[in-house]
C-alpha cells in the first residue's frame, strides 16, 4: 500500500478526477487509486468517508486529506517539485495558474452541454451560442499559451506538461467525443493530449466500467 491514495469518481465521466489523477500520474510516484462509482444509492455515504466536501477527487497523503482537483494539483506540484508541474518562469507560471483557475471556475455551458464521456462518440450534438462562446474562449486560451512558450517547445500549453494541461485534458476529450470543429492548432493540441499514454490508460479503464449514467453533469 502506497503512502499516497487518490479517490476518484467513474473514469468515464469524472472530469475533475481525471485532472488530479493525470497530474499525479505524470510525476511517476507510486500511488494507490480507489474508484467510487458515483450517483448510486450509497455513493454519497462512501464519498464522505474520503472527501469532506462529498465530491471527488480527493487525495490522501499519510494523515493529510486534500480535496478539490486544483488544490490536489497544487499539492502534488509542491510535494514533487522535480516534475516541474508549473512552468519555472514566473510570468509563464502566473499565466498557467490563471488559465487553470479559469477552467476550474468557468465554462459552465460547455460542462453542462458536453459532459465528459471519454469512451464514447456523440457527433452532431447541437452547439448553442453559449457553448460556442466557451469553445472560442478555450481555443483563444490555448493559442495564447502556445504563443507564450514559442515555436518548437513541445506539444503542451507551456511546452512541457504542466497542471494547465491536466486542467484542460478533459476538454480535449469532450471535443473528441462530440466531434467539435476546431482550428488547426487546437486540434493538434487535442491530439497531443489524447495520445498521452496516461490518457490511453485512463480510457481503457473507463471502457471496463460497467456503469452507464444517463443524466449527469460532471
Ligand atoms: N470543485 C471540485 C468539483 C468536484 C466534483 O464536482 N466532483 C464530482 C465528480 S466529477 C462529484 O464528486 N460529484 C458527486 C456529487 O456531486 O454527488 C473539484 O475541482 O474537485
Amino acid at each position: 500500500m502506497a503512502d499516497l491514495t487518490i479517490y476518484l469518481g467513474n473514469k468515464n465521466y469524472s472530469s475533475w478526477s481525471l485532472r488530479a489523477w493525470l497530474a499525479l500520474k505524470r510525476t511517476t510516484v507510486a500511488f494507490d487509486e480507489v474508484v467510487v462509482p458515483l450517483y448510486q444509492p450509497t455513493s454519497r455515504e462512501t464519498v464522505l468517508k474520503y472527501s469532506p466536501s462529498g465530491r471527488l477527487p480527493a487525495l490522501k497523503h499519510g494523515e493529510l486529506t486534500v480535496w478539490d482537483s486544483l488544490a490536489i494539483c497544487e499539492y502534488i506540484a509542491e510535494s514533487f517539485p522535480t516534475f516541474d508541474l508549473w512552468p519555472k518562469d514566473p510570468a509563464m507560471r502566473a499565466a498557467a495558474r490563471a488559465v487553470s483557475a479559469e477552467m476550474h471556475a468557468g465554462f459552465q455551458a460547455l460542462r453542462q452541454h458536453l459532459p465528459m464521456n471519454i469512451r464514447s462518440s456523440f457527433p452532431g450534438r447541437e452547439i448553442t451560442a453559449e457553448v460556442q462562446a466557451d469553445i472560442n474562449r478555450i481555443m483563444s486560451i490555448w493559442r495564447d499559451c502556445r504563443a507564450r512558450c514559442g515555436e518548437g517547445q513541445g506539444d503542451f500549453l507551456f511546452g512541457h506538461f504542466t497542471v494547465a494541461d491536466a486542467m484542460y485534458a478533459p476538454v480535449a476529450s469532450r471535443f473528441r467525443t462530440y466531434k467539435i470543429e476546431l482550428e488547426r492548432e487546437a486540434a493538434a493540441y487535442c491530439d497531443a493530449i489524447m495520445a498521452m499514454p496516461e490518457i490511453q490508460e485512463w480510457i481503457t479503464a473507463s471502457r471496463n466500467e460497467p456503469m452507464v449514467v444517463e443524466q449527469f453533469e460532471f
